[in-house]
């Protein structure tokens, strides 16, 4: 091998990041800057850091907003925090995570700005009461699916099939 260590660390850490890439855009052809490079190995699927299981929304009641749910598991060995949530323009003008706390007295909905921390091997549960996802101006209707894109702090992305389900259903214990 006549490869200095440091390139090819380098070469190889690209060529990661490119199929990282490629396979959320559902592709599998690599990129020319990754040709030249034996990549049969780093080509396998990439393993998510979180699976998101159970994703589902609110149908609106208001036309302002509505709440959305999921259970995501963080199956590494390492903490990573979900950053942000984001939906298609089509379903909603804008998507957030937001928390349940005291304001004023009051139990209210607040925006999370920081992320939130998903422990090594941890669950993070959004759902009715604690943190959740809210849809604004959301557009969706009974029984469609949303697509929902959790971004986390080490910069990957997964996306869910959230359906869209009655509130009866979705969130028997609270009303929004
Ligand atoms: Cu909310």
């Amino acid at each position: 091998m006549f490869t200095s260590p440091t390139r090819r660390t380098r070469l190889v850490a690209l060529v990661v990041a490119t199929a990282a890439v490629a396979a959320l855009a559902g592709c599998s052809s690599t990129t020319k800057s990754a040709s030249n490079v034996d990549n049969t190995k780093s080509a396998a699927p990439m393993t998510a850091t979180v699976t998101v299981m159970n994703a589902r929304v609110n149908a609106p009641v208001l036309k302002t907003q509505t709440a959305a749910f999921a259970t995501l598991m963080n199956k590494t060995n390492k903490d990573v925090t979900l950053m942000t949530v984001s939906v298609p323009a089509a379903d909603a003008a804008s998507a957030g995570l937001h928390k349940m706390a005291m304001v004023n007295g009051k139990m209210d909905m607040v925006p999370v700005t920081t992320g939130i921390v998903i422990k090594a091997g941890g669950t993070l549960m959004l759902k009715p009461g604690g943190f959740h996802m809210m849809l604004m101006m959301p557009t969706v209707k009974t029984g469609h699916m949303v697509p929902i894109t959790f971004t986390f702090s080490d910069g990957t992305t997964v996306t869910a099939s959230a359906m869209v389900q009655p509130v009866a259903t979705a969130s028997p214990s609270m009303k929004m």
